[in-house]
């Protein structure tokens, strides 16, 4: 097939093959020089809740504040970059609005646009690339294949309903509020019953805290007993400094090439440390970790802060590339997993591939659109919220053939929940396109109608048809997200002030403790007043 515009394209490799639809290269580094001037630009972010999205060229790149949570939200390599870049692949629209991709077909790999050269590398040694020009879709069709041909795909047919505590109950959880919201779930259509964070002592002690007394087992049970699935959160390659893990195996965590931990951001009021995949030990302790998960009779486990394993530092393994070696680790939690649904969260997003069934594509829902200290004062798009969720999962839905992209919970209830019926509607929208229905609405919060509509969108399968970027036919009924999804507007001087102070704050550890422990009580406080 002839492609006018890569025949005259400059392209700078070691060898250059002509492919259906475009171009394969190979070189550990690789350019092209654009005729004109790209349009837009698309970032591609590292791990499920980093930024991904189409911006106009012209528009000057604000870091991400605060720098503490760089870590566990953008890949910390990169993270002071003001030019166009991203992780694995770049795209440009150019002036006639037809897309260049540059995509690698590896591991370790980064594009970036500077001026009118688009260069992509390897972090290290070399590798294959995709060149291709033309229609969005079709070329990201062409990557996806490529892709699948070398790290293959999930395993899963269809993905289950799920209903998750997180978005309801968040570390609130207990045996007595589960097991209530698991009977009042009643005959509604939910595959999987998953326990979100807060059933554990600590994160790195993965044993069940007081508030589960049955144990975590006697909890499998009383799901299973339901007919579903029992579904069980972890953060495995995460450690914090109050675990037992932290203190008996300090050669197991990731270290800078002085010998200080690596920092894998701020989170429950702790600093957050990253096991190293690459020690035997380490590994050891994670297939039995798994195995003990599967014991006690959970089949969909939700692994979640993976970027953790591919974090950059000084392994055990010197050398080992860090996006290979959570690969390394990622493959023997799949093998320990046995036959469970996995969900990856979190994670980085082209190393995860073909090594689990289901990948959250974008940043946590909540029951709010937008926050104004996150989105305009701290420059976020992260962090918790549904704009920055529907936003980034939008731009990877073309995963959708190689992993069950899910685009996290949808909203029915107006019971503790700020979003109109719009904004619940675009998500409700979102999950049907993405094929990944899951709530985590408390039955005792929903009226009868928002129950029904609930059972409604379990049921339906909506014929879908995209009809532009971010436009879809449902059914139909046209859903436009593209003037729903625009950025924050770049803060003014005095904003940026504020911005940079709240930042400043939010780097104290002293202080995050102290904002950790009262959100803790505001959680009890609201828990109590809206029973389950
Ligand atoms: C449990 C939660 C839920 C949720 C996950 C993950 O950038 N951040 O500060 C940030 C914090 C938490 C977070 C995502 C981002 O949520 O996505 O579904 O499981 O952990 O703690």
């Amino acid at each position: 097939m002839t492609n006018p515009f890569l025949d005259q394209l400059k392209i700078t490799a070691d060898s250059i093959m002509k492919i259906d639809h475009g171009r394969l290269l190979s070189g550990a580094r690789v350019s092209l020089e654009l005729p004109g001037v790209p349009r837009r630009y698309l970032y591609s972010g590292w791990q499920s809740w980093s930024l991904t999205t189409w911006v106009d060229t012209s528009r000057p790149v604000r870091l991400m504040r605060p720098s503490s949570l760089r870590a566990m939200q953008t890949d910390p390599a990169y993270a002071a970059e003001t030019r166009p870049h991203g992780s694995w692949y770049g795209a440009l629209e150019m002036s006639d609005g037809q897309v260049l991709l540059l995509g690698a077909l590896g591991l370790e790999s980064h594009v970036m646009l500077e001026g009118q050269i688009l260069t992509g590398w390897f972090g290290t040694g070399e590798g294959e690339w995709f060149v291709s020009y033309g229609n969005e879709d079709e070329i990201f069709d062409q990557y996806s294949g490529l892709l699948k041909q070398r790290l293959g795909s999930g395993r899963a047919q269809e993905s289950p309903r799920v209903w998750c505590s997180w978005y309801s109950l968040y570390t609130g959880i207990d045996e007595a509020r589960l097991l209530k919201t698991l009977h009042d779930l009643g005959d509604l259509p939910f595959e999987v019953f998953q326990v979100d964070d807060g059933w554990q002592k600590v994160i790195g002690d993965w044993e069940p805290n007081a508030k589960f007394p049955g144990g975590m087992d006697g909890m499998a049970a009383r799901i299973k007993a339901t007919g579903r699935k029992a579904g069980l959160w972890l953060a495995p390659l995460l450690v914090v400094p109050s675990s037992s893990l932290f203190h008996a195996h300090q050669d197991w965590l990731l270290r800078e090439g002085h010998g200080r931990l690596v920092s894998a951001g701020f989170n429950w009021g702790e600093r957050l440390y990253a096991l190293d995949t690459t020690h035997p030990e380490v590994l050891d302790w994670l297939r039995a970790l798994m195995q003990k998960v599967r014991g006690w009779g959970y089949d969909y486990v939700k692994l979640d802060f993976l970027y953790a394993g591919a974090l950059p530092g000084q392994r055990h393994v010197d050398g080992m590339p860090r996006e290979t070696a959570y690969r390394q680790g990622l493959k023997v939690i799949r093998e320990a997993l046995g036959d469970a649904y996995f969900l990856t969260c979190g994670a980085p997003v082209l190393p995860s591939l073909g090594l689990c069934d289901g990948l959250r594509i974008g940043p946590d829902v909540a029951g709010f659109w937008i926050s104004h200290r996150d989105d305009d004062l701290l420059m976020n798009t992260a962090t918790p919220g549904t704009r920055n969720a529907i936003r980034t999962t939008l731009q990877r839905l073309w995963l959708k053939p190689l992993v069950q992209t899910d685009p996290d919970v949808a909203y029915f209830r107006s019971r503790q929940n700020d979003l109109t019926s719009q904004q619940k509607q675009l998500l409700q929208d979102l999950a049907q396109i993405a094929e990944f229905k899951a709530s985590s609405d408390v039955p005792a919060w929903l009226t009868e109608s928002e129950r029904e509509a609930l059972r409604m969108f379990l049921e339906s399968k909506p014929a879908i048809r995209k009809i532009g970027r971010n436009r879809y036919a449902l059914d139909g009924r046209s859903v436009d997200f593209e003037s729903q999804i625009s950025l924050p507007a770049l803060p003014g001087p005095f904003t940026n002030l504020q911005g940079a102070l709240i930042g400043g704050l939010a780097n104290v550890p002293f202080l995050m403790r102290i904002f950790n422990a009262l959100e803790k009580k505001d959680l009890e406080k609201r828990l109590a007043k809206n029973p389950v």
